[in-house]
């Protein structure tokens, strides 16, 4: 839809510098857009910042608008912003109608929003009311800054993250079978950053009978507690298990029962035990990377880390069903 745009002057060097800036501004909302974007906006007069907002948390004014909010008259100014503007009524009216209201003269893009309601719709919208449009700058930092966000658009399932530690000998845990401490400090610290920049951990239920492990936020950045996924086929997951404790939601995969009649009193006690402990126990036909990518999309889920053990990475890694590994 860009290309059917009419041709508009492209971006200017203060322009340049204003998407530059509005994607700093974009970048303090991290820990709190998810699953939206985050973006940033500069507006310019003549060249000129005089205003300037970004998108703090879900559900909060999008940048444009905390950007038009710092000037009283908005006509005739160009709206720098690192996302294309909103064409639809979601948590919030559209900023497209926002933009026309108060007169904007010009809108200078990153990207496109490849977010359904907007798709375009957004850019034209602008045109079509007379504004001068132009788009598709700084789009390799865009693109950087909002990766999980534009993954869980364009290809309909959460960006995920694989982590691991690992040994120079190629190992990921001691030969006792720890796989908590083989690293550094330094390395359990960015693990933890991980967790405050992700909706949802995943491991399976083999690292719960290990380690017991939490898999809880510490670094107290994001808004709230981090939705900690078992992939559990069999149930085998304890209701004793210790991330049971914690506060925030917790997510068990598990498969159906083997046969008719086969252990479904067992299975069926298993769940209810989980419930009373606060687990959500799903079940999927088969617990497999796509199909759990898929029911974690349809909850909203827009990133995932998955934790381990080697059991779950190596099904990631051989389904192909990963973006980054760390
Ligand atoms: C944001 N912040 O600054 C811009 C967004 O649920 P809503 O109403 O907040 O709408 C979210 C959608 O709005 C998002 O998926 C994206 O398409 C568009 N733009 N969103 O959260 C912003 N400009
Ligand atoms: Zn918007």
């Amino acid at each position: 839809m860009i290309d059917s745009l009419p041709t508009a002057p492209p971006a200017t060097p203060s322009e340049l510098a204003a998407l530059r800036r509005a994607l700093r501004l974009a970048a303090r909302g991290r820990w709190q857009t998810s699953p939206n974007p985050m973006v940033g906006a500069v507006l310019l007069r003549d060249g000129v910042a005089v205003a300037e907002g970004w998108h703090r948390r879900v559900g909060g004014p999008h940048a444009e608008v905390e950007a038009l909010r710092g000037v009283a008259d908005a006509r005739g100014t160009t709206m720098c912003v690192s996302l294309e503007p909103c064409a639809h009524h979601g948590r919030t009216p559209p900023c497209v109608e926002a933009l026309i209201a108060a007169g904007i003269r010009r809108v200078v893009a990153c990207h496109r929003d490849p977010d359904p309601r907007v798709g375009g719709a957004g850019l034209a919208r602008l045109a079509g009311a007379g504004i001068e449009v132009t788009a598709g700058y700084l789009v390799e930092e865009a693109v950087r800054l909002n990766w999980k966000y534009l993954t869980a658009k364009v290809h309909g399932r959460p960006a995920v993250t694989l982590k691991w530690a690992m040994s120079l000998d190629g190992k990921i845990a001691t030969r006792g079978g720890d796989s908590r401490w083989i690293s550094s400090d330094a390395a359990r610290r960015w693990a933890l950053e991980l967790r405050e920049s992700h909706d949802a951990i995943v491991v399976g239920s083999g690292t719960v009978l290990a380690d017991d492990p939490l898999l809880t936020r510490r670094l107290g950045r994001a808004a709230g507690p981090i939705l900690r996924v078992v992939l559990d086929r069999r149930l085998r997951l304890p209701s004793s298990a210790r991330l049971l404790d914690e506060a925030g939601p917790v997510l068990v995969y598990a498969a159906p029962a083997v046969a008719p009649g086969e252990g479904e009193a067992t299975r069926a006690e298993a769940v209810a035990a989980l419930a009373r402990r606060g687990a959500e126990v799903a079940t999927l036909p088969a617990v497999t990377p796509a199909a759990v990518l898929a029911d974690l999309a349809r909850r909203g889920v827009q990133s995932v880390l998955v934790e381990g053990g080697g059991e779950v990475l190596a099904a990631f890694v051989t389904a192909g069903a990963f973006d980054r590994v760390e």
